[in-house]
């Protein structure tokens, strides 16, 4: 199967014991991840395994059956793909069979989508606003903004799109390049830290206190970005986000 002498390889394949379209039956699933994970206490590397809400179209198995990157060059396609209508296709909802999220040190999850390098400089994105929860009722994003000096114009600069998912090209691959998920320069991707999440009442601070169990990502055209009123730009040829998986850094088991 996938192994091939790969912890990550194995945990990028197997997902979880509830997870959907799983690629292979993993021997030990456990103990692979733990052995990612020397400190216990902050919890192993997992890839989020269950899909919770998948509106939309199209087999949401693929947002958590592990992370088949193309490369800089080309866009995976072991992706869920998302759609612009509010409540009908415009997100997906992921979470881990194994626990909640911990907020630790840095970085916590990493999201991968399938943006690629453009030929004449830039990069094709499908751009996410990443929010989070503690109950799958009450959310918070994690801070971001579209910071190009005309925010009514698309860029395919990815510095001016803070924050935000699906911006940088996808290296890992659980059957071809199974690196460290939190290694950005290794694995592309894009990182996110629970310290980030955005506001300051009492849901946010408890966030970053006591973690996330619910993960869910959003096509950022069909939110409204607050400094224009309008919804956030995007690539004219854009159809929407492609969700090729969510690592999770601290998955913790209650
Ligand atoms: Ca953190
Ligand atoms: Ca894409
Ligand atoms: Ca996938």
């Amino acid at each position: 199967m996938l192994l091939r002498g790969s912890l990550l390889a194995a945990l990028a394949a197997c997902g979880g014991s509830s997870g959907a379209a799983v690629d292979g039956p993993p021997a030990s699933p456990d103990a692979a991840a733990d052995a990612l994970a020397p400190d216990a206490s902050t919890g192993p590397v997992r890839l989020a395994d269950v899909v919770v809400a998948a509106p939309g179209g199209g087999d949401p198995s693929k947002a958590v059956d592990g992370v088949q990157g193309g490369g800089s060059d080309v866009g995976g396609a072991d992706v869920y793909s998302l759609g612009y209508t509010p409540d009908v296709n415009d997100s997906i909802t992921l979470a881990w069979s194994h626990g909640a999220l911990a907020n630790g040190s840095g970085d916590d999850f990493a999201v991968f989508e399938n943006a690629f390098d453009e030929a004449g400089g830039g990069v094709f994105m499908d751009l996410i606003v990443v929010e989070v929860s503690r109950d799958g009722t009450t959310w918070r994003a994690l801070d971001h903004a579209y910071t190009s000096p005309n925010e009514n114009v698309y860029t395919a600069d990815p510095s001016y799109w803070s924050g935000f998912a699906g911006r940088t090209p996808v290296l890992l691959n659980a059957q071809t390049n199974p690196v460290d998920p939190f290694d950005r320069a290794a694995a592309g991707g894009d990182g996110f830290d629970l310290d980030h999440v955005s506001g300051s009442d009492a849901e946010a601070v408890a966030i970053r206190a006591d973690g996330v169990r619910f993960i869910r990502l959003v096509s950022a055209p069909a939110r409204v970005n607050p400094d224009t009123g309008a919804l956030y730009v995007r690539d004219s040829l854009s159809n929407g986000a492609d969700i090729d998986g969510v690592f999770g850094r601290y998955v913790v088991t209650p």
